[in-house]
């Protein structure tokens, strides 16, 4: 496999509190059982696995009166806090770190985390977000009040949200350099805002259109070479439910089996790939482990897996932190 053995840091997030229903808190275990920790060893990285993290102690959070009324607020916000500071020391320590999820309220803790790193390591961060939704809802025009719809507008600084973080440190990231791949599902706020603040949407149309290998490799080349950082944050339902039916939030028409690894395969082979984030699973709705095997078998891809020896195509971009 092309690119070099890695240190990569397991974490374990078991958070539901952001999701409209329960099950995401079983997610890493499962990932676990169907062996990620073993597959990225065998593929040569050496693979620390810091277990779970153990729910925090309530905060006192004085969140806006909008924040404060979605579902679960306060628990987010502890969880954003310590989640924010397990992935900032993970990053800082070198290496790559893996967040296991777990729903995708825990990237308002990881990427914020992840990005002030970048900034104390005077790197570039850019985020790609591979999800059939946008996560670019406020608590203003949110249908669900669900915070895991939250995520990528706290990442770029909604007012209303930013106070989840608290006293730490908040280094947003520009909604330029977040790029949204496998979109199929925007609510009609977030398809207004994400236009107004200029993310990258790449929807599935695109994809059946131009396929994944131009439409990624644009996004690669105009990441400006190894000092950036690249996050990426993969959520479940980018897959078609029918490969991947274990979690809350399906939509028809996803990604397949091929397009997924691709996808991932590009990735390792950018050699850009600083983070990752694997939410979403749902354990409890999964059928016999099948998505939980398939996130892993991803996972591996991102990480070198390939059936085939392949030389790298851009030698300057294998390295890694
Ligand atoms: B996920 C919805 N846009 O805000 C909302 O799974 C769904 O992390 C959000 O992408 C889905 O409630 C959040 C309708
Ligand atoms: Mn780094
Ligand atoms: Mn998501
Ligand atoms: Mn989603």
């Amino acid at each position: 496999t092309p690119g070099r053995p890695t240190h990569l840091s397991l974490l374990g997030i078991p958070l539901e509190l952001g999701a409209g229903e329960p099950g995401a808190i079983m997610g890493p275990a499962a990932l676990r059982t169907a062996g990620l920790p073993g597959l990225l060893a065998g593929l040569g990285h050496h693979v620390v696995d810091h277990g779970d993290m153990a729910p925090p102690a309530p905060v006192a959070a004085s969140l806006p009166a909008a924040a404060a009324a979605c579902r679960n607020a306060g628990g987010i916000a502890a969880w954003t806090r310590a989640i924010h500071d397990r992935a900032f020391a993970l990053a800082q320590g070198g290496g790559v770190p893996i967040f296991l999820g777990g729903d995708h309220s825990l990237s308002m803790g990881t990427v914020s985390g992840i990005a002030r790193h970048c900034r104390a390591a005077g790197r570039k961060l850019v985020v790609l977000w591979i999800d059939a939704h946008a996560d670019f809802n406020t608590p203003a025009t949110s249908p669900s009040g669900n915070m895991h719809g939250m995520s990528t507008a706290f990442l770029c600084g909604d007012p209303t949200l930013r106070p989840l973080l608290g006293d730490r440190p908040f280094v947003p990231v520009a909604p330029v350099d977040i790029h949204l791949l496998g979109l199929r599902s925007v609510d009609a706020g977030e398809r207004q805002a994400l236009a107004a603040h200029g993310v990258n949407r790449i929807d599935m149309r695109l994809i059946d259109a131009f396929g994944v290998p131009a439409l990624l490799q644009r996004i690669l080349a105009d990441i400006d070479g190894p000092d950036t950082h690249l996050h990426v944050s993969l959520d479940v339902d980018f897959l078609d439910p029918s490969l991947a039916p274990g979690v809350g939030t399906t939509v028809p028409g996803g990604a397949s089996d091929r397009e997924a690894h691709l996808v991932m395969e590009m990735l390792h082979d950018s050699g850009l790939v600083g983070s990752l984030d694997v939410v979403e699973l749902n354990p409890f709705l999964d059928e016999r482990g099948k998505s939980a095997r398939l996130l892993t078998e991803l996972t591996g891809s991102l990480f070198g897996s390939s059936v085939v020896e392949r030389p790298a195509r851009t030698p300057h971009l294998q390295e890694t932190a």
